[in-house]
């Protein structure tokens, strides 16, 4: 009996060229899959690998001058490198130039050979000699060869057939019975139309080049690439040599494909199996291309997305998260490096990372970094503990169901709740009423609680981060042993944890003004008439103005507004107001215990329904903005 195994599997990719986007792509879906599985406490068995055979290997190997053998390693090595840095945990790597996958591709092929499945037949076709490619009929142009423009001849070459056609209703059967077994739907249709027209025998050797596995019966033939990259599944998990691997599992839970080889591997590959008597892998599902800023990505269009360059620029996590926040599985969606910014800026540098930043400084601020016992439930809290075990729920139910994205999505739209709550409970006034104390440290517990379950919940997606976050609680030691279990609501974990140093997560990325609205600071302020052009004033007209010290109490953004903050700030002797225009360049939470220079005694604007008294002062050049810090207590007059 197959128990509490999981295993998945990507393509195992062809190292004609270097890895795209793409690539990235599917093998961060199945890393998100695995993590996931192992979070829930399965037994995981990830593969993912390098398709190294054939023609077209051959001749890029001969193209460049050197073997196919040392081609294909200087790429696989690039394949090893990438996903090393995407944080890909793969079990195993798969390369079919390995021998014990050799074996096991000469033994299927003996096998089914055996039983009768496999046949020595022609291959007849129209073949290109300095191609040394068939083709069809239908595939020449004006009668030529498609490629080179030159004749073409008819050929008849020896070659094995594997009698597809003899399990093609089975196989017509076994789709129907089960309808998970080829996802999504659309594919599943695809394939059922595709199957009622009719299979063909397929041919399964090839004797005009020799990069490949030899016929074990037959060694002037070597076998057909698809024939002997799908066995890749079968290798790693024992199917020769250790049976009791194999019995865990096979079959594959999941072998995650793009759209265009669902064909190969809900047709071809069953077929394979069932002449091997083999039970059949639970699903294929066929995710889509992503294409890139709306085209699909080729070498000729310059389009092609290195993933190596945005893991530098902008990390290993941003990326992974991007990938799949921003597209829906089974569909074809689109990479733009605008959007992924604006992931970047929005979901984690502002949802995440602020909610991180805002907590950590506050329980040092008010607990001198110490989690204290909770003080009792309110409204609010048995709220927030209510989201957060509906979010859990659900983002089970969706991780599931592959559905990434949405458990992404619910993810943070506790986030949003959580710090929603922290403008409904107002630390930063309880801060200040020693009678608070309790509830302040309820509060501060909760935020902290909050923070740890979503710091599990977002393993599979960012595991870089997710280890970061529970740094920065102080709760990092358990990481390798985490469980989904663990991320549900406790009032007792957190107790007496010494949290430590806030830490950004996501710088905000800077964009370019093209890329973006101008990014003009909306403060309440006069600007000049030109940067450099400023009227001559004498000092009476300068003494008009009073400056002041203040010190930033509390800070929060303004709703609906994305430059502005609302300030609290302290004269010494009083409190005040102000709204700042400086929300794209602070986090509220930065600007805390800050000493700033206010304009006192300007007239009092209305900005968004909240009237602000005064102005701070900001020095800004080039699209940089920062405020004017001053060491001297909080009143003390500017002169
Ligand atoms: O087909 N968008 O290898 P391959 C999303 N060796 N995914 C993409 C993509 C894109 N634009 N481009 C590629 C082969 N992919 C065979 C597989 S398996 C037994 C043998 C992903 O290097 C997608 O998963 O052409 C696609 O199916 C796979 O890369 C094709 O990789």
């Amino acid at each position: 009996m197959k128990r509490n195994a999981y295993y998945i599997t990507t393509p195992i990719y062809y190292p004609s060229a270097k890895l795209h986007i793409g690539h990235a792509y599917c093998t961060t879906i199945a890393d998100a899959m695995a993590r996931y599985k192992r979070l829930a406490g399965y037994d995981v068995f990830f593969l993912t690998g390098a398709d190294e055979h054939g023609q077209k290997i051959q001749q890029k190997a001969e193209e460049a001058g050197v073997t196919p053998q040392e081609y294909v390693d200087k790429i696989v090595a690039g394949f090893q490198d990438l996903w090393h840095k995407l944080d890909i945990s793969h079990d195993d790597f798969l390369r079919t130039t390995q021998a014990r996958h050799h074996q096991v591709v000469q033994e299927v092929f003996r096998r089914i050979y055996e039983k009768g499945d496999i046949y020595k037949g022609a291959y007849k076709g129209l073949y290109c000699t300095p191609c040394e490619s068939f083709w069809l009929e239908r595939q020449l142009v004006d009668g030529k060869c498609p490629d080179c423009g030159r004749e073409v001849k008819e050929v008849s070459e020896e070659a094995y057939f594997f009698k597809m056609s003899k399990y093609a209703d089975r196989l017509l059967q076994y789709i129907e019975d089960n309808p998970e077994f080829i996802q999504p739907v659309s594919r599943r249709n695809e394939m059922i139309n595709f199957i009622k027209q009719g299979l063909e025998d397929l041919c399964i050797s090839r004797t005009s080049f020799d990069w490949g596995i030899p016929v074990p019966i037959d060694d002037k033939h070597v076998i057909y690439v698809w024939f002997d990259a799908l066995s890749n599944y079968l290798t790693p998990i024992g199917f020769l040599d250790d049976a009791e691997k194999f019995k865990k599992f096979w079959p594959a839970d999941l072998h995650l494909v793009g759209k265009e080889i669902v064909r190969f591997h809900a047709i071809i590959w069953p077929i394979i199996l069932m002449a091997l008597d083999l039970p059949l892998p639970k699903m294929v599902y066929g995710h889509g291309w992503l294409i890139v800023d709306g085209d699909k990505m080729s070498k000729s269009k310059g389009n092609v997305i290195d993933p190596l360059g945005l893991i530098e620029e902008f990390g290993s996590d941003a990326i992974r998260y991007f990938l799949l926040r921003e597209i829906n599985l089974g569909q074809d969606g689109n990479f733009s490096r605008d959007a992924l910014i604006q992931r970047i800026n929005s979901d984690l540098a502002n949802d995440l990372g602020n909610l991180l930043q805002r907590t950590l400084t506050m329980i040092k601020k008010y607990n001198q970094g110490l989690i204290l016992s909770p003080g009792e439930v309110t409204a609010v809290d048995e709220d927030l503990q209510k989201m957060a075990a509906s979010t859990l729920q659900k983002y089970q139910q969706e991780m599931e169901k592959l559905q990434l994205s949405d458990a992404i999505k619910t993810v943070w739209n506790f986030i949003s709740r959580t710090n929603k709550y922290i403008d409904e409970t107002e630390p930063w006034v309880l801060g200040k009423d020693v009678s608070q104390k309790e509830r302040l440290n309820r509060v501060l517990f909760d935020l902290a609680e909050a923070l740890r379950i979503v710091s599990i919940l977002i393993i599979p997606f960012m595991p870089k981060t997710a280890l970061k976050i529970q740094q920065q609680l102080n709760i990092a030691r358990d990481f390798a042993n985490l469980h989904l279990q663990n991320a549900e609501w406790s009032d007792g974990l957190m107790v007496n944890v010494k949290v430590n140093k806030p830490e950004q997560l996501f710088p905000r990325i800077e964009v370019e003004a093209s890329a973006e609205a101008p990014k003009k600071v909306a403060v309440p302020q006069k600007t000049p008439k030109a940067d450099n052009v400023v009227d001559i004033i004498g000092i009476e007209d300068f003494s008009k103005v009073e400056l002041r010290v203040v010190e930033v109490l509390a800070a929060e953004k303004v709703k609906k507004a994305d430059k502005l903050l609302e300030l609290k700030v302290s004269l010494g002797n009083e409190v005040r107001t102000v709204v700042s225009g400086i929300a794209q360049f602070y986090q509220p939470e930065e600007l805390i215990g800050k000493h700033l220079v206010l304009v006192a005694n300007l007239k009092p604007a209305k900005l968004r329904g909240i009237v602000s008294q005064g102005m701070i002062l900001a020095a800004s050049n080039e699209g940089m903005l920062k405020v004017v810090e001053v060491d001297m207590p909080a009143g003390s007059k500017v002169k």
